[in-house]
């Protein structure tokens, strides 16, 4: 039997310092470890202590030249969590707060994220503490394939295949295939996130955000609601954020914020025509990491250095980074009534906002099952990748629509507690390591 509090004081003891990835295994535990407890075969396979161990940490030195001249040295991450599903999967991240503990954390989670997608990917991640803020492309371009030229040793089609994440878009992920393809001399589908003029997939880019609104849509409409005028607050600016606003206006929400590390925007008039959207990925693409020039651009309301969750809202959706939505945040939002809150980044709230949603009776989606349509898709992109052939927009769009219904329906199913409230936390973690745990199991040791 494993006893939950021992398990994690060990587990703290063997990764000092990785909070993050405490929390994240605790997260999962505390769903998981009666379904453990209760079957044999998961207690004998000591289950919990191989999930929560990466196959491998790989860590290398990435030098460059920056734009003066001078020598800059990084340090470049890949954890390889769990292939028991299929290759590694999951993305890169390029930021100053990148460190082992926190991609072992965003590892751990992608393991359940992307065996909820019933596609035939195991979980990983990887990155590097390099700052991409005031970059020039030049320096942009040296980084990737410096850190390319190491990482290329550790993949394979078959074996890891690497995407974006904060700081890693289609440029980046460009610059690192061309290396690849320079070292190794092939044209294998060793990246996801391509352009789409060389082996990427439509709806790529936007499908982390597009997918977290049919979510959304799903928990809405299992309680007779409405996603239509409604009002939804968006953290951050960058990909996910920028398909989210974008399916939640169609779909007749306001979105009303976006933020940045400067500050929040509030648009009063909603975030809702093309050039908007268009003005938000001009503003990600210039590397500046700010928002306020939207605020004067659009004439909506700039806050400097707030977040946007004290804005009166009916749905919540991080889309930044972790723990961006803390216990604080999460009584501000409850006072103003808010109704949803979606995940859309990795692990946004804080354990003491999901407690306070949870107390409050509040539908909440986890970013393993609510942000699961990136890596879908990614998942179709190494398809088409291995077919030799790409399909339309909208056969990629209602592939993406089917996986985050059956996401819903999984997570509904293993998390329903009395009447028609979900536990969408336990529904989630149960249904995500019930596929990897009897994988291994069915796979021996
Ligand atoms: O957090 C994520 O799921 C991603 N960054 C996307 C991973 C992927 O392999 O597409």
């Amino acid at each position: 039997m494993y006893d939950l509090k021992n398990f994690i004081a060990e587990l703290e003891k063997r990764n000092p310092a990785q909070p993050e990835f405490v929390q994240a295994v605790e997260e999962v535990l505390e769903s998981i470890v009666d379904v453990v407890n209760k079957n044999p075969a998961y207690l004998g396979a000591k289950i919990l202590d191989r999930i929560t161990e990466p196959d491998r940490v790989i860590t290398f030195k990435v030098e460059w030249e920056d734009d003066n001249g001078d020598v800059q040295v990084n340090r470049g991450y890949r954890v390889q969590f769990n292939n028991a599903l299929g290759p590694y999967k999951g993305g890169i991240r390029f930021h100053p707060s990148v460190t082992l503990g926190g991609l072992k954390f965003l590892g751990f989670e992608q393991i359940f994220k992307n065996s909820l997608t019933g596609l035939p990917l195991g979980g990983g991640k990887g990155g590097s503490d390099f700052n991409p803020k005031g970059k020039s492309d030049n320096e942009m371009m040296r980084f990737s394939k410096a850190f390319m030229t190491e990482l290329q040793k550790y993949l394979g089609p078959d074996l890891d295949v690497p995407a974006g994440d904060i700081g890693v878009g289609a440029r980046e992920i460009g610059y690192f295939y061309g290396q690849w393809k320079r070292i190794q001399g092939d044209h294998v589908g060793v990246l996801t996130g391509k352009n789409r003029n060389w082996g990427g997939s439509l709806i790529r880019p936007e499908a982390t955000g597009f997918g977290a609104i049919y979510f959304l849509n799903e928990m809405v409409g299992i309680r007779n609601d409405l996603l239509a005028g409604k009002t939804v607050g968006v953290s951050g600016f960058g990909n996910v954020a920028w398909g989210a606003v974008m399916k939640a206006s169609e779909l007749g929400a306001r979105v009303v914020t976006v933020s940045g590390p400067d500050g929040y925007i509030h648009d009063e008039a909603g975030i809702n025509t093309e050039e908007k959207f268009n003005y938000l990925v001009e503003l990600r693409a210039s590397n500046n990491d700010v928002v306020e020039p939207y605020a004067k651009k659009f004439g909506a309301t700039f806050v400097a250095g707030r977040k946007p969750w004290e804005v009166p809202m009916d749905v919540a959706i991080p889309c930044a980074i972790q723990n961006e939505l803390n216990g604080d945040d999460a009584a501000t939002l409850l006072g103003n009534g808010v109704k949803y809150v979606v995940e859309a980044s990795n692990m946004g709230c804080t354990p003491e906002a999901i407690a306070a949603f949870h107390k409050a009776g509040i539908p909440f989606a986890p970013g393993k099952a609510a942000n699961a349509g990136g890596v879908a898709v990614s998942g179709l992109e190494m398809t088409q990748n291995s077919m030799k052939l790409s399909w339309t927009r909208e056969e990629v769009d209602e592939k993406l629509q089917q996986i985050m219904k059956t996401i819903h329906a999984n997570c509904a199913k293993e998390g329903r507690r009395d009447g028609d409230v979900v536990d969408y936390v336990r529904g989630a973690n149960i249904a995500g390591f019930r596929r990897v745990a009897d994988t291994m199991i069915d796979m021996g040791y």
